[in-house]
């Protein structure tokens, strides 16, 4: 077998988002695109003879020539093995772990996460490091310089490498270690929870809709679900992968899950009603008729902990992203624990995990996660509502009602624009971020501005500062407003409006969030000029 150099340019769109580089596949399909920037990775990683290497994604269409072309190129550029995921499937949380358990140098995942799949969806790759968390930002620069200048890559000439069959087969001098993809996580996640219990809760005749929207959980929830826990046959629906999600967009929110909103909300709804998106690290909850905002999912499933076996000892710190609400705060407070606020992005989680101050952490974007692994994991969340469920055997609206009645509630929206031009929304951030000093302490009706900055954060672990990650106003009275740009979307520009009030009152727990949220809005309207700059009066999709 042959090694071949390459010549090839750059491209000059290379450069990753919050999570990974995202792009539509018709841009991954360009010649040597893919080549290009998995070689700016190699380059960049410096040694890895002999090296151990994690593959795998969400099944995504171009998932499987992606692979075999990756294969190719670490055996050309010296790994030892490559431990790959049968059919090149490996959810995020579950490549994660296995990263972190064959101390391996680090991880591709092939996925665009939410994003819609197929022919004319959108393709992505990110790199977790060797702590299975996502490469730093530091890491994703230097990966983006080096895509830069690149002049020619490294690939072995070589057929097509079986991935389908289980066992360990040699590529060049290089291992091609093919894993079931569940079996390691279904291990750990048998340590952390009481399956029994959870059986228990079943037989009584509990019901769970699992929505995995053709997304890669399928098989982690119907292995671990169905046949370890023993929920009944039929519990966890699109279980199977599909290279185009079925036509599905697999982004676990009130838009896109709609089949399981509207199951939830009829006369034949389950007791718990959860989705995925299609690389596993995203859930929804929904009780019956009732939607839990994923903040407050977080701010729970911390109150709670304690209840399940992995977090009897209890959590030593938590940690949300700036813009998710600050449900999580008054919990941490009570709990007397430190609570620490961090960039959109679950890179930002990485050190203070590693450094164990924290156990827990979260964001408003349907992620939540613990130490087990260094990225969010959805199937992990709900098996912790589960676990939540059997001990406490209340409805998931009276443990929701219950958690307010005690902390409060934090009233919280998130309002995406989407498909905005990128100069216009450039031009509205960069106008905002002008006017923050005239912001300070003026009062919008009953809201007196007291902080209008944009945020920047100092990692309490290595020191290191990000700048630039989101404007923020926060109000006298412990409400406050948001804004940033998203890194992950693939055409355009996505503003994100994030609201939040503080309601003390039980007796208005029950009123309607967009209400509650109007006057917020309008200011939001008013400082950033959004309707006027985007001529949009309403947003795309609201969380
Ligand atoms: C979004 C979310 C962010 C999340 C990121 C990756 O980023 O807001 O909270 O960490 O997606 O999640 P942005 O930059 O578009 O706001 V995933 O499940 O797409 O890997
Ligand atoms: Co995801």
């Amino acid at each position: 077998m042959n090694i071949q150099v390459i010549k090839t340019t750059p491209y000059s769109d290379q450069r990753p988002g919050t999570a990974g580089l995202r792009k539509r596949v018709k841009i991954f399909q360009q010649p040597h695109y893919l080549a290009n920037f998995v070689q700016s990775i190699f380059d960049t990683l410096g040694d890895v003879k002999g090296k151990t290497l994690v593959l795998g994604g969400d099944g995504r269409y171009f998932c499987r020539e992606a692979a075999d072309i990756i294969l190719r190129m670490a055996a050309a550029n010296g790994f030892g093995r490559v431990i790959i995921g049968q059919g090149a499937l490996l959810s995020t949380p579950g490549s994660s772990l296995i990263i972190r358990k064959n101390k391996a140098l680090g991880g591709i995942i092939l996925t665009a996460s939410h994003n819609p799949g197929g022919p004319d969806g959108d393709f992505g790759l990110k790199y977790d490091a060797s702590n299975g968390g996502l490469a730093s930002e530091k890491m994703t620069e230097a990966f983006y310089k080096r895509s830069q200048t690149i002049e020619s890559y490294r690939i072995l000439e070589a057929p097509l490498t079986n991935i389908d069959a289980l066992g360990v087969s040699q590529l060049g001098n290089m291992k091609v270690e093919v894993i079931d993809p569940v079996a390691d996580y279904a291990v750990l996640m048998q340590s952390l929870f009481d399956f029994d219990l959870i059986h228990n809760l079943f037989q009584s005749g509990f019901r769970l809709h699992f929505d995995a929207m053709n997304g890669v959980t399928g098989p982690y929830a119907q292995e671990i679900l169905e046949r370890k826990i023993g929920a009944p046959a039929g519990t966890v629906v699109n279980q199977i992968p599909l290279p185009d999600f079925g036509g599905l967009h697999p982004d676990p929110n009130l838009t896109h899950a709609h089949d399981l909103v509207e199951l939830m909300y009829g006369s034949n709804a389950a007791d718990l009603g959860v989705a995925t998106d299609g690389d596993g690290d995203r859930h929804m909850i929904l009780g019956r008729r009732f939607y839990v905002g994923p903040s407050d999912s977080l701010a729970i499933l911390t109150a709670n902990a304690r209840l399940v076996p992995g977090y009897r000892q209890g959590l030593v710190g938590v940690a949300r992203s700036m813009v998710t609400s600050q449900a999580l705060d008054y919990v941490a407070r009570k709990l007397g624990i430190d609570y620490y606020k961090t960039p959109t992005g679950w890179k930002f989680f990485g050190n203070l995990l590693d450094a164990g101050r924290i156990t827990f952490c979260g964001e408003e974007s349907f992620g939540a996660g613990s130490d087990h692994v260094r990225e969010k994991d959805g199937l992990w969340a709900v098996l912790l509502w589960l676990n939540i469920l059997a001990v406490r055997r209340e409805s998931v609206e009276q443990i929701v009602r219950k958690h307010w009645a005690e902390f409060g509630r934090s009233v919280y929206m998130r309002h995406d624009y989407e498909g905005i031009e990128l100069k216009v929304a450039d031009d509205l951030i960069a106008a905002l971020r002008r006017s923050l000093p005239q912001l300070s302490n003026r009062s919008f009706g009953r809201y007196r501005v007291a902080l209008a900055d944009d945020f920047s954060y100092t990692d309490p672990v290595d020191g290191s500062v990000s700048s630039h990650q989101g404007i923020r106003i926060e109000f006298a009275d412990g409400s406050r407003l948001a804004f940033r740009l998203s890194g992950t979307g693939t055409t355009g520009a996505t503003l994100r409006v994030y609201l939040e009030r503080y309601e003390p009152d039980p007796a208005r727990h029950n009123d309607d969030t967009a209400a509650a949220l109007a006057e917020l809005k309008q200011i939001a309207n008013e400082i950033a000029g959004i309707s006027q700059r985007t001529g949009k009066e309403k947003p795309d999709v609201i969380v």
